[in-house]
């Protein structure tokens, strides 16, 4: 950039030959950082303007107040020239940035293989179309719970097991034991219950947590679906029809059902739920013990304590839950020895699916 005028005299060609200066040390900038160049240039503490100011006093007082006013206005109009410029060259710098940044999630390396869901996820999918085709919704809530909503209002005593430490994974928040890692998904039934008056047709499908250590059965988190059917007369009757309905409709027509009497402290009368093996069709074999059937989960009349701590009248309504391992079923179905390859992300295993 060629030196600007540093005029020794104030007048008009002087002023008109530092704004054309200006003018076009701005037009030309190409950065941000040449903006703050050339405003200091003329605007700054030694720039030509203020050299001007000087050059003011020695005027006669009439021509000193024309020329100080024409002096401020040509101030104020580089001032907006040069922040005109700075916001264009902010927008554009700012363009090539997100251009230079800009990261394809989709885009496949040389090489690589495009993803796919993981299996759990695939399995929760399929169930949840088939309780939606069964007129069910399918709601969902918080990981995070208190032990309220996830063991009181379930009529499970302060003194159960399954409330110690041992099963549990709590979280630091509040008083001692007041806040865990949900231990079933069976807390938002409850939330739903609170926020909305029967009749309920729901499943509630999710990750839920445990404080186990992980083997070939066990992880300490894995996935369950719970459903909850709330209406008049409901009746253990449409329990049974309904665990049949979804059998056949999930496992297909040579898998078959049935239930055999169990306690849970949230359902009474309560059951355990089997299907045929899968594997040996009910022949029998290692993986069923020889029994032909192999347990999915349980289920049962909800328990009337539950229903009033939900604000549900049982004298009004009635209704059944159930409830099974989503990863238990994925591992029936597809034969898998370990269930710690599901979280493994080894390739040999998830290129499978
Ligand atoms: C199992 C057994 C079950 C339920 C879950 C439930 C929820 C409410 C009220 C009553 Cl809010 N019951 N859920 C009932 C029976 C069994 O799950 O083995 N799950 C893996």
């Amino acid at each position: 950039m060629p030196d600007s005028p540093h005029p020794a005299a104030f007048d008009d060609q002087a002023v008109a030959a530092v704004e054309a200066h200006a003018t076009a040390a701005l037009a030309g900038a190409r950065t941000v950082e040449e903006v703050r160049a050339a405003q200091a240039e003329v605007l700054g503490k030694r720039g030509s303007l203020t050299a001007f100011n000087a050059a003011l006093g020695s005027l006669p007082p009439a021509e000193r107040k024309r020329s100080g006013a024409r002096l401020n206005e040509l101030r104020a109009r580089l001032q907006a020239r040069a922040d005109a410029r700075r916001a264009e060259l902010e927008q554009v710098e700012r363009a090539a940035r997100l251009e230079a940044e800009r990261l394809d999630l989709t885009e496949t390396l040389p090489g690589a293989r495009s993803g796919s869901l993981s299996l759990i996820t695939q399995t929760q999918d399929a169930l949840e179309d088939t309780f939606v085709g069964m007129g069910f919704v399918v709601a969902e809530g918080p990981i995070v719970e208190s032990d309220w909503h996830s063991f009181d209002a379930l009529n499970i005593p302060k003194a159960h097991p399954a409330r110690s430490g041992f099963d549990t994974l709590y979280v630091d928040w509040g008083e001692p034991e007041s806040t865990l890692l949900r231990p079933h998904t069976s807390p938002v039934q409850i939330r739903l219950m609170q926020s909305q008056p029967p009749p309920i047709y729901a499943v509630m499908p999710g990750r839920v947590y445990r404080k186990d250590t992980p083997d070939a059965r066990h992880t300490p988190s894995f996935s369950q679906i719970e459903g909850l059917v709330v209406d008049r007369g409901i009746t253990f009757g449409d329990l049974a029809g309904t665990i049949d309905t979804f059998t056949k409709a999930y496992f297909g027509p040579t898998i078959n059902a049935r239930l055999r009497p169990a306690y849970f402290p949230f359902t009474e009368p309560s059951a355990e739920f089997e299907i045929t093996c899968s594997i040996c069709e009910g022949a029998g074999c290692r993986t069923c013990s020889q029994t032909g059937w192999i347990e999915l989960g349980g289920c049962g009349m909800v328990h009337p304590n539950v229903f009033r701590a939900a604000g549900v009248d049982p004298e009004v309504w009635t209704g059944f839950a159930f409830g099974f391992g989503i990863d238990r079923l994925a591992q029936m179905r597809y034969e898998i020895a370990d269930m710690r390859v599901l979280a493994d992300n080894d390739l040999r295993f998830v290129t499978q699916f």
